[in-house]
């Protein structure tokens, strides 16, 4: 009798822990935000880092100008990564991001077009992209 709950409660406590786990980890697409042209002729955006997820995921840029997005890591232990990976429209990072940090890349998308980018790490549960670290960079003629 003993030995059953004890099961039990290993498997309520199992099921518990999935379920918060997976809520964790879904990609909820944010509202789009536009990046904002600066005087330089630069457009910036900032994009919060954190355990499982970009905020916001989905931005808008134009096409033949230079970007500049900063990764705020707002992590306290885990280490994550920004990855784009389509050189045929001018954009290839793949850059780590240290808990707590601030990373900036830069690019210039040559063609328009929606390109994804996610996260590349992996934890035990499996990748950091299947738990929602990823979006996709918009680019507008
Ligand atoms: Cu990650």
């Amino acid at each position: 009798m003993v030995r059953t709950n004890y099961i039990q409660i290993l498997v309520l406590a199992s099921v518990l822990f999935f379920l918060l786990y997976s809520s964790l980890g879904f990609t909820q697409n944010s509202t789009p935000v536009v990046a904002k042209m600066s005087e330089d002729g630069v457009q910036r955006a900032e994009i919060i880092v954190d355990t499982h997820s970009f905020k916001p995921n989905h931005i808008i840029v134009e096409v033949n100008k230079p970007v500049e997005l900063t990764l705020k890591s707002v992590t306290m232990v885990i280490p994550h990564n920004f990855t784009i990976n389509h050189p045929e429209a001018g954009i290839n990072i793949d850059e780590n991001i240290s808990h707590g940090e601030d990373v900036i890349v830069k690019f210039t998308p040559t063609k328009t077009g929606s390109f994804d980018f996610y996260c590349n790490k992996k934890g035990i549960f499996g990748s950091h992209r299947k738990k929602g670290m990823e979006g996709v960079i918009e680019v507008k003629g």
